[in-house]
């Protein structure tokens, strides 16, 4: 064991958006949950809140949901979002009273989250602390794993394009799923940023971190917005903690998402070195795919290849293993 085997209570926290975020995160778990000298980690996570969209009248989180569902073993495994043995009858009422929209699947189960977190909302209830109810039934507490939101105010990813109707904004959930990313963005806007501030204890989960993980999440919509919230970066760059990423492409390509339609929109391509270049101010060690490691020249972090499709959980669980363990190293340099 390293230095680090004598760190009793590890903080350990991430940045993280939706499925391969979520399904890093149920690696890492599993891999503290394998080593007693590090099962006694706490992990905290903060997710992407910007996924989220009004519908029904319901306020639904993917990312945060697909994040409880995953670490709380309840998540549709083959989807990787929304829930396990799900039945759909709430949808097809729906659709028999042309209620809009149908492109975005919920099940029945699934509706059961959405309106339990709108009626704690209507009572005053933060997005924290209805977070904290929810996990609280997921069973996170008992992993040692504090998930929260990136902020408490709403922050809605839209979407610029411009196609036969004309140049719009649409939903970031339209373009990702009734679209597929296929229509080019112009670019993303954080509606609702301006006017945000970091949800209670995020700036110091940062900064009291041991270590700090960015799994392999989409870096434009899903860690980008985490990005964006006001002091995130700052306490990122002034963390003494060693700061370490998981590359989201393969060879180039997203294993799954639209990652590649994200980083043209912004005018990045699809390589891991340009994505390390994304978070270049804070980042000290790189996790890339084998097939990519020769050609990742970082100025200043780390850089280690391995293979990172997360074909399994235990594919996932060695992932992140990989990912915490250069963290440690970096620590003891
Ligand atoms: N993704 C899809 O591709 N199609 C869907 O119909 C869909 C529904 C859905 C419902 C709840 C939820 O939590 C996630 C859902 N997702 C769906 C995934 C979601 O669009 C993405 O996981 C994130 O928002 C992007 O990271």
């Amino acid at each position: 064991m390293g230095a680090y085997a004598r760190l009793p209570r590890m903080r350990i926290t991430a940045l993280a958006g939706g499925v391969g975020g979520a399904r890093f995160l149920r690696g890492l778990r599993d891999h503290l949950d394998a080593d007693p000298s590090l099962a006694e980690a706490e992990l905290t996570v903060i997710g992407n809140t910007g996924d989220d969209i009004n519908l029904f009248g319901l306020r639904v989180c993917p990312d945060l949901d697909t994040l409880l569902y995953t670490l709380g073993e309840g998540v549709h495994e083959g989807q990787g979002w929304g829930r396990a043995d799900e039945g759909h009858l709430v949808q097809a009422e729906l659709a028999a009273y042309g209620a809009e929209p149908q492109w975005f699947a919920l099940g029945d189960k699934d509706f059961g989250t959405h309106i339990v977190r709108s009626q704690w909302l209507g009572q005053g209830l933060s997005l924290s602390e209805v977070t904290a109810r929810l996990a609280e039934r997921w069973g996170l507490p008992r992993q040692r794993v504090t998930l929260l939101p990136m902020s408490d105010s709403p922050v809605e990813t839209h979407v610029v394009v411009e196609d036969d109707e004309g140049q719009r904004a649409v939903h970031f959930q339209e373009w990702w799923v009734r679209m597929q990313a296929a229509v080019p963005a112009q670019r993303f806007v954080a509606v609702g940023m301006d006017r945000a501030t970091a949800a209670p204890g995020v700036l110091d989960a940062i900064r009291r971190a041991d270590v700090v993980l960015l799994p392999p999440s989409n870096p434009v919509v899903s860690i980008g917005i985490i990005l964006g919230v006001p002091g995130v970066r700052d306490a990122l760059r002034g963390s003494s903690a060693p700061v370490v990423g998981v590359s989201p492409l393969i060879g180039g390509m997203p294993v799954r998402g639209h990652a590649d339609a994200c980083l043209a929109a912004i005018g990045v391509e699809s390589t891991a070195s340009a994505v390390a270049g994304l978070y270049e101010d804070f980042l000290d060690g790189w996790l890339v795919s084998t097939e990519d490691a020769a050609s990742v020249r970082l100025p200043r972090a780390a850089v280690h290849g391995r293979p990172l499709l997360m074909s399994s959980r235990a594919a996932a669980a060695d992932i992140a293993g990989a990912a915490l363990a250069l963290a440690l190293e970096l620590k003891a340099a």
